[in-house]
Parts: structure tokens; C-alpha cells; sequence
């Protein structure tokens, strides 16, 4: 940090500060414009006809009546399309397998749901029609395996004498976002623009112009609105390709948005991982070796991001504390939907059976949970790859216990048993590390004097632009509503990696912090000779430039510099991965005559590095915990024989704002060392620390030697738990 970006620190308080989200007077009046409400005279449909066949061989594909129906314009299908390269998958792991993209089914069906057919017509509806006239044979044959990968982390240990043990089945779920996946590809000049529900607007371009062998500056990619994405954008999907594929053999708009059913049947999924592991633990409750095996199902094909959460389940064990590990996660292609990053992407999976084993652990040897974590937890932070940035465990832990009065708890825990409550206190500890790489920012003075901020992080209803007009406002001295802060353009941004990882302030905030910086500097040194002042003493504030008595308003400054404006590009590739964390205590209660969980207060004390906005930051903990409380207590992707049994709204159960129960949070930050900003990322907190703590709840309240209860926790399940008839 240069002095003169220390000075405007000094003078002005924007970060940190409480700022109602600017995107939401547009969202909430209804004004906000997504994929679907965008509109050209002579828009087509497209429609994608999905087998109803889990697997096997297609015997039969006619679409000789539907191509001759009201409206069709043409139907596709895996004969017609020729992509000029595969789809990208990274790769991630030593040796991966890599199964792409079939934008078609070709020649066998690998998942009900898979896209056989993509039919193209005036409407929607003349499109729907002519896909059930569509002839489709399929003769069953078992889907092969086509990709396995398997990757080993730490070191071979030792068999364990007498080691505490864990096995935890996650549930499939959906990522469901509430708009769901749309496209929009429109003809222009040699290529197309594609409006795209994306988290990954410039990695959408790119894996686009791969498929359908554009150069760069053929295809733009805009995301416009986007509502909600938690994983499920941020890899190109057969439906994308498709569309840009019609529009650019058709030389017309074409349009397709998903329904909620397709949704279910082929959006990507999340979780769905066993994990077995085995610690081994001395008589002073020190933790002494931890054995950790997962198996990751993939779906039938694999997109952009499919081994990112093997890759990070395995990378951060053993999370916050200090324990040698071994282990290993397999991945490997299954029938059904793709299974993909999910808001999380691994961190759960490693967080839960760590914590647990601390759980077993401490019961064991009869400690309490508290301070088994206490006689684990790292204290001194190496910089190393893979480990946490900064951290307070311990403190994190006194936080905790204090603020939600944990032995005064315990003490009434027992006493409510006593009078035949089942009730349970869960704990966990979880570390969120926030994405590497690179992210890009430009910052340019208008000719009005306002400032236009670029970020190459897109957005989907964080509060991007909010936090990032703070992030600019303090390192200029500036009001927030001077900027105007844009992203999502491949045009204005042609370089970036979007929004997921929980990166986009770690990494997007700390490259529009440098370009804020960059542009201090240079005003500084283009200011002083008008000024008649040093470039020390140049000071800027919402108004201008001022020093040496002098001053000049940004409007008039712009002017002066016509045709060679004040502008700053920045790529900014992180030095290091930010690393938050948090713990967590859930209290629940279990009514033993049905099973019926409810979580009666959940404390929190997170650590996000320095807050930008600290309801953002709230926003996005709450979020995160919704979607955990329902991957822990009943969100769950069914398939019988291959068949999709949660294909609705009336068989999938979501979180509603009654299944919330009090939260209670606080912030405790340690700045990161890894960002000029010391933030860290909170995205994907909630679900990863929210479900561990709700298993150790419910396992704490159920009978000791309870088996392990796979997930989702239903009431079901709990009840059966609790009357010994558990199957
Ligand atoms: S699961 Mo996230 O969008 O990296």
C-alpha cells in the first residue's frame, strides 16, 4: 500500500460500513433484466427433447413428422451438430479422466434427461409439440464407467491403534437458483453476442468459441441480471452450446430458458459424496492421524468444474487443526445429471466428517467438545499453500463458548434430559479458502466527472456493485454513488474468471482496489504541475483534485485530459489463497413421538478477513446457512432404476423461511495476508460449517452408539433412530 492510498484510508470510511445494496430498489421494484425478459421480433424457440431412458442404445431417432409441424424450423440432432472441439473440463487432478460434454446423446443415452434432440420453432409451445412427435428408441444396455480419476493427499500413514471412526453419505441436491438457466444468442457480424445466466461470463465465451470455432472477438458474452447461481453457472451445459449453435447456423435470435423440470432432470448437481475416515487420538485428546477416503459420483459427463470439490475436500483436510493426514478421493462418472460445484464444493464434505471424528473423539474420552477442538486447533499459520491464510481458532472458540453461554447450555442439557427432552449441542469448526488466480478491474474518470468501475467478477445477487463502488470510494476519497460499477461484459471485460469460490472480493475487490490505487497515483502525478503542488500533496475527495491551495473539479479534470482519459487496467493475478473460517454452535430438539427436528438457535462467529459490508456479508452467511440446514435436514436428489423421483417442486424439499431458525452471528476478523485488503470470502460459509454442526446436534441428542445417519436428517430417520428400528 503506497501513502497516498494510506492518506485516503485515513479520510474516509466507506468500507466497513453498513450500505443498503444498491442493486435492490431495481430488483425489488421489478426492474432488474434477466436472460428470458429479453426480447428481438424475429426471436425462435428452442426446445431440447430429453430421453426418458436412463441408458442404453439409441436404435431409433426420427423427426420426419415433428420437422414438418406448425412452426418448426429445424430440429437437431447429434448427426446435424459437428462441435469443433470438446468441451472443457479442468482437469485439476494428477491424471484425470475427463469425460465431456455431449451436446447430444450420439449414440448411446447415459441419463433420463440427457439431450437427444434440440428442436427449434416460432414458439415455445409449437416447439414443445413437435419434440413429442419426435421417435425415439432406445434399447437398455448398462452405462459404462467413462471416467474414474483418483488422488491421494498427504502422506501414507501407519495403521491407527483403536482409531474414533465416521462414514457420512451425502444426499444429491440441486443448486436451484431461483431464475432458472436461460440463453439468449443474437447474430452479429461474423459471430454472435449470447446473453448467458452465468456465474463465468469470459470462460463462457472462451469454452463457446472452442465449440463452435469462433475467434475471440466473434462472440460477446453478457450476463445480465442473474438470479442466483451457487455452481450451477459456472460451467458451459449442453443447452448453451445448442442455442448459440442455432443461432449461428439459423442466422436468427434464439432463446431458450429452462423450466423447472429441466432444471431437475439435467442442471447440474451437487454433493452426493460417502466419505469414510478414521482418526487416531492419544489419552490427552490430541488428534495424532486422520485417514480420510471420498468418493465423489460425477454424474454421466463432466463439466468445466466436475472435480473441483474432490479437489478441495482432499486439499483442505485437515482444515483448523493440526493433524497428519492421508487421503484420498475418487471421482467417477455415474448415470444421472452431472454432478458439479455446488456452493461449498468439497469444503463440506471435508468439514463434516472432520468434525465428526472430533465429536467421537471427545466422546470417547469423555471431553467435552469444546475443548477436544480446543487441543487440535492450529495456532501457528504457516504460509503454505492449502493451509489457512490467518485464523483465530482458539478465539474463535472463546467467542463462542462466551457468546452463547456453552457450559451454562451443557448444564441445562442434562437437566432437560432428565426430564426426557431429547436435545443436542453441535459444534464445528470449518475453513472457507477463497480461490486463486487471477481477476481483472479497470477504473476510468468519465467526461461528467463520475467514475466507471470494471470488474471482471459478474454477479448474481451478492451486492456486487455495492461492495465494489465501497472498495473504490475509500481508496479515492470518493461518495459510492460517483461509480458506476459494471461486470458481466465480455466487452467491457474481456479477461476475468467471474464469481465463484467465494473469490470475487479476495480477488475481484483486491484487483479494483490496485486499479483504484493505480488511478490515485496517476492523478496524483498529472494533478501536481496544475495544482502547483507536489504529488505528495495532492489530496482527493468527492468534489476533485485539490492541493498547494488549488483545486480542480473531476469533471474539469477529464475535460483537461480529452482524448488521453484517466484510466487504470489491472490484471491481478493473487499471490496467495484467502482462507476464512468460522464456528459454529446449533441447539436442537428432537420430539421423540415423530422425529421432527427443529434447530431451536444457531451462534456464529465468523471470520471474513476485513468486512466491505457488513450486510452483504450477513446476507451471504444466511444464505449459505439456508441452503445448509437444507442439505442437513431434507434436501435430497432421489433416482430409482435411473429415474428421477424428485422431479418437482411437490417431491423435492427446499428450505422455507419457517425451517430458519435464529441465528445468532458475529463477526471476528483476522485480516488475510494474502490481498492489499486483508478480506476474505463468505459465499459458501453456510454450507459448510451449518451442516456439520446440525449433524453433531442431532447425534449429540440421539442415543450414544447411534449408527451413522445418512443424509438428509429426516424426521424419519430420527424417529427411527430414537425407537431402534433403523434400516
Ligand atoms: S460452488 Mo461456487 O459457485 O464455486
Amino acid at each position: 500500500m503506497d501513502g497516498s492510498v494510506r492518506n485516503a484510508l485515513q479520510n474516509s470510511s466507506w468500507m466497513g460500513r453498513a450500505m443498503p445494496r444498491r442493486e435492490d430498489d431495481r430488483l425489488l421494484r421489478g426492474q432488474g433484466v434477466f436472460v428470458d425478459d429479453l426480447q428481438a421480433p424475429d426471436c425462435v424457440f428452442l426446445e431440447v427433447l430429453r430421453s426418458p431412458y436412463p441408458a442404453g442404445r439409441i436404435t431409433a431417432l426420427d423427426v420426419t413428422e415433428a420437422s414438418g409441424m406448425d412452426g418448426v424450423i429445424a430440429i437437431y440432432t447429434a448427426a446435424d451438430i459437428t462441435p469443433q472441439a470438446d468441451s472443457a473440463v479442468n482437469a485439476l487432478l494428477p491424471g484425470a479422466e475427463l469425460a465431456a460434454m455431449e451436446p447430444l446423446a450420439r449414440t448411446h443415452v447415459r441419463a433420463a434427461g440427457q439431450a437427444v434432440a434440440a428442436i427449434i420453432a416460432t414458439s415455445r409451445d409449437r416447439a414443445r409439440d413437435a419434440a413429442e412427435a419426435i421417435w425415439l428408441e432406445v434399447e437398455g444396455e448398462p452405462a459404462p464407467t467413462r471416467a474414474r480419476t483418483q488422488a491421494h493427499w498427504g502422506q501414507t500413514l501407519p495403521a491407527f491403534d483403536n482409531p474414533v471412526r465416521a462414514s457420512i453419505a451425502h444426499a444429491l441436491v440441486a443448486p436451484f437458483a431461483m431464475e432458472p438457466r436461460a440463453v439468449f444468442a443474437m447474430p452479429e457480424g461474423t459471430g454472435l453476442t449470447v446473453w448467458l445466466s452465468t456465474q463465468t461470463p469470459q470462460r463462457g465465451r472462451d469454452d463457446l468459441c472452442a465449440m463452435l470455432g469462433l475467434d475471440r472477438d466473434q462472440l460477446r458474452v453478457i450476463a445480465p441480471d442473474v438470479g442466483g447461481a451457487f455452481g450451477g453457472k459456472a460451467s458451459l451445459m449442453p443447452e448453451d452450446y445448442l442455442t448459440a449453435f442455432a443461432a449461428l447456423t439459423l442466422q436468427r435470435p434464439v432463446k431458450w430458458a429452462a423450466t423447472r423440470s429441466d432444471e431437475f432432470l439435467a442442471a447440474t448437481q451437487g454433493r452426493g459424496a460417502s466419505s469414510h475416515a478414521e482418526m487416531a487420538v492419544d489419552a490427552t485428546g490430541r488428534a495424532t492421524g486422520l485417514r480420510a477416503e471420498f468418493t465423489f459420483p460425477l454424474g454421466h459427463w463432466m463439466p468445466y468444474s466436475a472435480l473441483a470439490p474432490v479437489r478441495n475436500a482432499g486439499r483442505i483436510l485437515p482444515g483448523p487443526y493440526t493433524i497428519p493426514c492421508d487421503v484420498t478421493a475418487a471421482a467417477e462418472t455415474t448415470e444421472g445429471a452431472a454432478v458439479n460445484i455446488y456452493r461449498g464444493a468439497g469444503r463440506p464434505e471435508a468439514a463434516m466428517i472432520l468434525e465428526r471424528l472430533m465429536d467421537r473423539a471427545a466422546q470417547r474420552l469423555g471431553i467435552d467438545p469444546m475443548d477436544m477442538r480446543r487441543r487440535n486447533v492450529t495456532t501457528r499459520l504457516a504460509a503454505q499453500p492449502d493451509t489457512p491464510c490467518s485464523g483465530d481458532f482458539p478465539g474463535l472458540l472463546d467467542r463462542l463458548e462466551q457468546e452463547t453461554g456453552y457450559r451454562a447450555l451443557r448444564a441445562a442439557q442434562s437437566q432437560r434430559r432428565a426430564q426426557g427432552v431429547v436435545c443436542g449441542l453441535g459444534l464445528a469448526l470449518y475453513v472457507e479458502p477463497c480461490g486463486q488466480g487471477l481477476e481483472t478491474a479497470s477504473l476510468r474518470l468519465c467526461e461528467d466527472g463520475r467514475f466507471l468501475a470494471i470488474t471482471g467478477s459478474s454477479a448474481q445477487g451478492q451486492g456486487r456493485e455495492t461492495a465494489m463502488a465501497q472498495i473504490v470510494a475509500q481508496a479515492l476519497n470518493l461518495h459510492p454513488q460517483q461509480i458506476t460499477v459494471s461486470h458481466g461484459d465480455t466487452a467491457l471485460a474481456p479477461e476475468g474468471i467471474g464469481a465463484l469460490a467465494s473469490r470475487s472480493t479476495a480477488i475481484g475487490g483486491a484487483a479494483m482496489w490496485r486499479a483504484a490505487s493505480g488511478l490515485l497515483d496517476r492523478a496524483a502525478t498529472l494533478c501536481a504541475p496544475l495544482l502547483g503542488c507536489a504529488p505528495a500533496d495532492v489530496v482527493t475527495s468527492a468534489e476533485g483534485v485539490c492541493g498547494g491551495g488549488n483545486s480542480l473539479g473531476w469533471a474539469d479534470l477529464a475535460a483537461h485530459l480529452g482524448a488521453d482519459p484517466l484510466v487504470v487496467h489491472i490484471r491481478h493475478e493473487a499471490a496467495a489463497e484467502a482462507w476464512a473460517s468460522g464456528a459454529i454452535l446449533a441447539e436442537v430438539v428432537i420430539d421423540p413421538e415423530t422425529g421432527v427436528l427443529t434447530i431451536e438457535r444457531m451462534t456464529w462467529v465468523d471470520d471474513a478477513g476485513i468486512v466491505i459490508n457488513p450486510v452483504l456479508v450477513q446476507g451471504q452467511l444466511l444464505g449459505g446457512a439456508a441452503q445448509g440446514i437444507g442439505a442437513a435436514t431434507m434436501e435430497r436428489m432421489v433416482y430409482a432404476d435411473g429415474q428421477l423421483q424428485t422431479g418437482s417442486l411437490m417431491d423435492y424439499a427446499l428450505p422455507r423461511a419457517t425451517d430458519m431458525p435464529p441465528i445468532h452471528l458475529f463477526s471476528q476478523p483476522t485480516p488475510s495476508p494474502a490481498n492489499p485488503l486483508g478480506v476474505k470470502g463468505v459465499g459458501e460459509a453456510g454450507c459448510i460449517g451449518i451442516p456439520a454442526a446440525i449433524l453433531n446436534a442431532v447425534m449429540d441428542a440421539l442415543p450414544q452408539g447411534t449408527p451413522d445417519l445418512t443424509l438428509p436428517l429426516t424426521s424419519e430417520k430420527l424417529w427411527r433412530a430414537l425407537t431402534g428400528s433403523l434400516q
